[in-house]
């Protein structure tokens, strides 16, 4: 630019401006607005800054003023091109390339569901729940000790061999109470809760055990418990009678009845199995039942004093004088199968979709 003058300062800016709106027009992107913003407006290399760089410096003074003028109508008019071509959005070319074909067929999303083992866990902790129980939980590879000493199975017990157990390797320097194996049952939660707080309790422990059983139609190596301990003043076995009444009705309808057999657990004095009625002949005999009528799903009994005699080493409110208690333990997989109907346990654990597919 040489001369600058009113109307040749009018001249270079319309020329500048003129083509700023003519590429602006032509913008179709997303990408194409930012590569606008960046060749007119960017701060090192814009068309502007080389405007202003370029031509005031070579503008005499007493030009500048309206040379400064034209410059900033010039700049709010290419921010406003901007501002324009950003809010216009893509350009029927671009919506053209990028149209999708609305009656092809979607992609099917398969929905997730609940796993029946977890939707029954969840079932049963929801019945104890609603009568005030907690919920806790413990960890899967547990000691020893809380798994078998605390609860009153000494080293050398018969009644370890009940629950044939998996016990991790190259411990054999560590003291036995201290050596670790994968937790048989969820009882050893009945002792971390007790150590952990004072007496009242009354809490449900769902969890995942392990023992080295051969699978067979009800067994599995891997399975579910749910546990649940209630500790109090004056707790008898009429209250575990009335609970396990009231959360087997809960779950298998208000006909179910319920009886209590005699049985053994080292941590419970005394100890009980309870069976519920047949909930597929009603109580008359069938093949599930053999022919009884009845059926044996958990085992109980009221803590056994030894018991309350550990947790008291941590906590001494658990005096079997002043506090009595009850405990329960029952096997998922086998209120799954009797509610749904199924005669494999390992079908729970096949993965396959056709079987699963039918719980979501
Ligand atoms: C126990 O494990 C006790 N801890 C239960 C208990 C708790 C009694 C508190 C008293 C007080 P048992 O070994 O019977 O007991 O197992 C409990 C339930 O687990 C059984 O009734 C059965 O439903 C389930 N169960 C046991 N072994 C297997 C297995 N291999 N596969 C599937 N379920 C099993």
């Amino acid at each position: 630019m040489t001369a600058f003058d009113e109307a040749a300062l009018d001249q270079a800016f319309a020329q500048v401006e003129g083509q700023a709106r003519e590429e602006a027009a032509a913008i179709a992107s997303d990408e194409a607005v930012e590569a606008y913003r960046l060749r007119w407006l960017g701060r090192k290399q814009g068309r502007l800054n080389d405007v202003s760089g370029r031509w005031l410096k070579a503008a005499p003074p007493e030009a500048k003023k309206a040379l400064g003028l034209r410059f900033n109508a010039l700049k709010t008019a290419v921010e406003g091109l901007l501002d324009t071509a950003k809010g216009a959005g893509p350009s029927d070319a671009a919506l053209a390339a990028e149209a999708i074909d609305i009656s092809l067929p979607g992609t099917r999303r398969l929905t997730g569901a609940e796993h029946p083992i977890t939707k029954t866990l969840n079932e049963i902790v929801s019945v104890f729940a609603g009568l005030g129980y907690s919920v806790g939980v413990g960890p899967e590879v547990e000691t020893d000790y809380y798994n078998f000493e605390c609860m009153n199975f000494p080293p050398g017990h018969p009644a370890r061999d009940t629950q044939d157990t998996l016990v991790i390797a190259g411990q054999d320097r560590k003291p036995q109470r201290d050596r670790l194996l994968l937790r048989t049952h969820t009882s050893p939660v009945q002792m971390r809760t007790m150590e952990m707080q004072p007496p009242p309790v009354r809490i449900v422990i769902p969890g995942k055990v392990h023992r080295n059983d051969a699978a067979d139609a009800t067994h599995s190596p891997i399975f579910h418990q749910v546990e649940g301990l209630c500790v109090d003043t004056n707790i008898t076995f009429s209250d575990l009678k009335g609970t396990l009444d009231y959360a087997m009705k809960a779950l298998f309808g208000s006909s179910v009845k319920t009886r209590f057999f005699p049985s053994f657990f080292p941590f419970t004095e005394p100890s009980a199995d309870v069976q519920i009625s047949c909930i597929f002949c009603g109580g008359k005999g069938c093949r599930k039942c053999k022919q009884s009528g009845w059926i044996e799903l958990l085992g109980c009994g009221m803590v056994d004093p030894a018991v309350f005699a550990f947790a008291a080493e941590k906590q001494p409110a658990y005096d079997s004088k002043k506090i009595s208690g009850f405990a329960f333990g029952l096997g998922v997989e086998r209120i799954a199968m009797m509610k749904y109907g199924i005669s494999e346990i390992g079908q729970f654990f096949a993965g396959d979709m056709r079987f699963l597919g039918q719980f979501a």
